[in-house]
């Protein structure tokens, strides 16, 4: 349906026109840098522009004080020794003549996005504005915000649409109190701010910034702070706080409209927040914001001061917006200790207040001193010192390769091999002819009985060509259908090939009556390692949701019964899955639908979607032949890149799927951190 881009030339007018180390730099280029890069990067001319309008005083007044915008009206007239002694008034704040203009195109530009997603016109967009707005209060400017963009666009959606409950996501790197102070007590919007916070030394030095500021009255609960207290975070750090706080609070919220507060100073090289979130991290985020609100997310840019930086950061999220896959995210996925403090202890101050953080928690984790190993990350970075430089030049070497996106994009291809099912799809999705050559075919084939029949073998087929274009990159995901009876053959055919063609970790998710693939298990390994060491150093995690008993045979083979209430299945995806999958960094996920796998449409569809996100978008499901035709669209669209359907409400997990869980992690916690929500203790 479309992504909408907002923006307009004049928010580049103001600017410092005095010295101030603090202010400067929230400048001009900031603006000009980002949409150069979407120009470059041939982002900006997939999504419709919109031209900013300017927000009408009253649309002001939705959040601010009449007195307030009065003043800041008036500084159009003053002169710069004026402007500069009313600037001393606020906190981190300069005014310029153009201010009350571009601020008023700042909120104008989030209420047009809004207003776009809103009425359909878009599925969902990016404001692209100046000057900034999550510190901005009621009656004060503050860290270089001047009016509120995204709680005035909050209370816009309220009252001009009639939602009901708003999720905010701020992910700039520092802490939105203005949004945090104008919705306190107001259960329709569920604020998130992670922030860096060093124990209260970062600006703006509020004990309020803490996790345990959770709202006030009717709004307890619905204000959700994260506080890093140290400096030098990473994707696994921002991956994990969204999968173990922020998305099981999300859902069980069920928001009808995500805006993001987008500030980039959260990424690596940026002199404020001092991070190491590379810009990929953020199609990340955005990705699993997508499967919130039916994929409903408006991101207004807040800050971001590292140009390059920035671009990158905006690029990534702007192609994400636009349904491409995310690209895999590099390093090893460990969180840090100081990061799992803090998200321990947000999800302990919020527990009381949701469902879907009880029940959930595990006994800590202790680590014997020999198996404990230093986490792979460097010491906590001071400013200016020497792990500065680090991020300085992780950054320059990122950004040194020519093309960090694998543009043109490619498409999610559809093989299926039941000729009576017609399939609507999105345009630009491919339903593929193509098969493997028929000697290739049988020779696979010949090993498996259930594979003799031709409607296997063709279906065979299909899925070997489909195969060989995901990993050749031609096209990033798709979709094969097979006889149920030969579902396992062909699954394990599948991930043969994928092998033999240069997958090196493959991730095998299969559901309902799909066993291990028998030289897996019927001997405790040795034929596994036959397997294996014909392709030396190459990996398969299988995770089977079949319905039967909880188990880890080994850190590779793990077995899950398939949750049975919307809550279970939720933390079994959020808390089990995506965890392994993210730890794991497969490049090549299997989706395997098995017979009576008894997965409701909705469930498969959230599954495969958010999937994509750590294989690099290579996702190729197989399906039986004899599945729904909604079934198979419905896995083609998420694949696409489309939001999956809604789950409905939220139903809490119940005691024996909790437990199952709660049983998985504490095994798999020590091999795979992204598992961890908690510190280790050490013993
Ligand atoms: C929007 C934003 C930061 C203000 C920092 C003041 N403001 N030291 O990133
Ligand atoms: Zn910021």
């Amino acid at each position: 349906m479309g992504t909408a881009l907002v923006y307009h030339e004049d928010m580049t007018a103001t600017r410092l026109l005095w010295d101030d180390p603090e202010c400067e730099i929230e400048r001009p280029e900031r603006l000009t840098a980002a949409l150069d890069r979407l120009r470059k990067c041939g982002l900006e001319q997939r999504c419709l522009r919109l031209s900013a309008r300017e927000a009408s005083e009253e649309e002001l007044g939705l959040v601010h004080s009449p007195e307030y915008v009065s003043l800041v009206r008036e500084t159009q007239v003053l002169g710069k020794e004026e402007l500069q002694v009313l600037s001393g008034q606020f906190d981190a704040i300069y005014f310029h003549p153009s201010t009350f203009h571009c601020a008023r195109l700042a909120v104008g530009a989030a209420l047009q996005l809004v207003d776009a997603v809103l009425t359909g016109v878009v599925q969902n967009g990016l404001a692209l504005v100046r000057p900034p707005g999550h510190h901005s209060q009621r009656a004060a400017a503050n860290g270089f915000c001047v009016f509120n963009n995204v709680a005035i666009a909050a209370v816009h959606a309220k009252q001009k649409h009639g939602l009901h409950r708003i999720l905010i996501v701020d992910w700039d790197v520092h802490h939105g109190q203005g949004i945090q102070y104008l919705f306190e007590d107001d259960p329709s919007i569920l604020y998130f701010s992670w922030h860096r916070y060093e124990h209260g030394r970062f600006w703006p030095f509020l004990r309020e910034s803490d996790a345990d500021a959770v709202g006030r009255g009717q709004g307890l609960g619905f204000t959700v702070n994260l506080p890093w207290n140290q400096v030098g975070m990473g994707n696994a750090d921002y991956v994990a706080a969204f999968l173990h706080l922020l998305l099981p609070l999300a859902f069980e919220f069920d928001p009808e409209l995500v805006l993001v507060s987008a500030g980039f100073d959260s990424a690596i090289g940026d002199p404020e927040g001092q991070m190491q979130a590379t810009p990929a991290c953020f199609a990340h985020l955005t990705q699993l914001l997508q499967v919130l609100a039916g994929g409903r997310v408006c991101a207004v840019l807040e800050g971001g001061y590292h140009l390059e930086s920035l671009a990158e950061s905006v690029c990534m999220t702007v192609q994400t917006l636009l349904g491409d896959p995310a690209p895999p995210l590099p390093g090893p996925m460990v969180p840090c200790q100081s990061a799992l403090e803090s998200i321990q202890s947000a999800r302990a101050a919020q527990a009381p207040h949701w469902r879907s953080l009880q029940l959930q928690d595990v006994t800590p984790v202790l680590t014997s001193p020999s198996t404990h190993s230093p986490v792979g990350r460097p010491p906590p970075l001071l400013p200016g010192g020497p792990v500065c430089k680090t991020a300085a030049s992780a950054l320059s070497s990122l950004l040194d390769q020519p093309c960090l996106h694998p543009a043109p994009p490619v498409c999610p291809a559809v093989a299926l091999t039941a000729p009576d099912i017609t399939l609507v799809l999105p345009p630009d999705v491919t339903q593929q002819e193509g098969s493997a050559l028929n000697e290739e075919t049988q020779a696979w084939a010949r090993p498996h009985e259930s594979l003799a029949q031709d409607e296997a073998l063709t279906a065979l087929g299909k899925l070997l060509y489909l195969l060989d274009g995901v990993l050749d990159g031609q096209v990033s995901s798709g979709i094969v259908a097979t006889p149920p009876s030969a579902a396992a053959a062909t699954l394990d055919v599948a991930i043969q090939r994928g092998l033999s063609h240069g997958a090196q970790r493959l991730l095998c998710v299969a559901l309902g009556q799909l066993d291990w693939p028998p030289d897996l298990v019927h001997d405790g390994g040795v034929s596994r390692a036959l397997r294996l060491c014909m392709y030396p150093g190459r990996r398969i995690l299988w995770l089977n949701i079949r319905g039967k008993e909880a188990a880890a045979l080994s850190m590779f083979q793990v077995s899950t019964p398939l949750p049975v209430l919307t809550g279970g299945f939720l933390s079994c995806i959020l808390g089990l899955v995506l965890p392994l999958a993210y730890s794991f960094q497969p490049d090549l996920v299997l989706v395997a639908l098995g017979p009576a796998h008894g997965l409701q449409g909705p469930h498969a569809a959230l599954l495969t979607s958010m999937l994509r996100g750590p294989a690099g978008g290579r996702v190729l499901a197989l399906l039986e032949e004899d599945s729904t035709p909604q079934l198979a669209e419905i896995l083609a669209r998420v694949l696409h890149g489309e939001a999956p359907p809604s789950l409905g409400p939220y139903s809490v997990a119940s005691p024996e799927d909790a437990q199952a869980l709660m049983y998985l992690r504490g095994q798999l916690e020590p091999q795979w951190k992204m598992l961890q929500c908690r510190p280790h203790l050490e013993a």
